[in-house]
C-alpha cells in the first residue's frame, strides 16, 4: 500500500511537471474568415500569444466579392469572454489602409475570449466572432 501511494505521488508529480513544461498554447484560431453574398471579411490575431492586461491587436480586412476594399465601414468590435459576466471591453478601430482595419483592446483576464465584430451594411447587420486565448 505504501509503495502504491508512493507511485501515485510520483505519477502526480510527473503529470504536473509535463503540464508546467508545455509551452503556452497559441491562439485558438489565429484567423477567422467570413463570406456571404456581398462581402468577404477576415480577422487575424496579430500577436502569437495574447496576454491579459496587455494590448491585443487584430487586423480585419473587408472586401466585396471581387476583392475591392470596402472603406469607411460601419464596424463595431468588443472583446468578451463567452460564458462569463466580465463585461464588454471596448476597442479602438483605425482604418490603416483602404479596407484594412486595425483593432486594439485590452483583454483583462486570462482565458478564452472573442473579438465580436458587428458590421452594418445598408441592408443588414453581420456578426463575426473571432476566438482567441489570453495567458
Ligand atoms: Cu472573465
Amino acid at each position: 500500500m505504501k509503495s502504491f501511494m508512493l507511485s501515485l505521488g510520483l505519477l502526480i508529480v510527473l503529470i504536473t511537471g509535463v503540464f508546467l513544461l508545455l509551452p503556452p498554447a497559441p491562439n485558438a484560431a489565429a484567423k477567422t474568415d467570413f463570406q456571404d453574398g456581398n462581402v468577404r471579411m477576415t480577422v487575424l490575431s496579430n500577436e502569437k500569444i495574447a496576454e491579459r492586461m496587455k494590448m491585443s491587436t487584430f487586423t480585419l480586412t473587408l472586401t466585396d466579392l471581387e476583392g475591392n476594399p470596402i472603406e469607411k465601414a460601419d464596424l463595431k468590435v468588443i472583446l468578451q469572454m463567452p460564458n462569463m459576466l466580465c463585461g464588454n471591453i471596448p476597442t479602438d478601430i483605425v482604418e490603416s489602409k483602404p479596407g484594412t482595419y486595425l483593432i486594439s483592446g485590452i483583454p483583462v483576464m486570462q482565458g478564452s475570449w472573442e473579438a465580436q465584430v458587428s458590421l452594418r451594411l445598408p441592408d443588414k447587420l453581420i456578426h463575426l466572432n473571432h476566438p482567441f486565448t489570453t495567458h
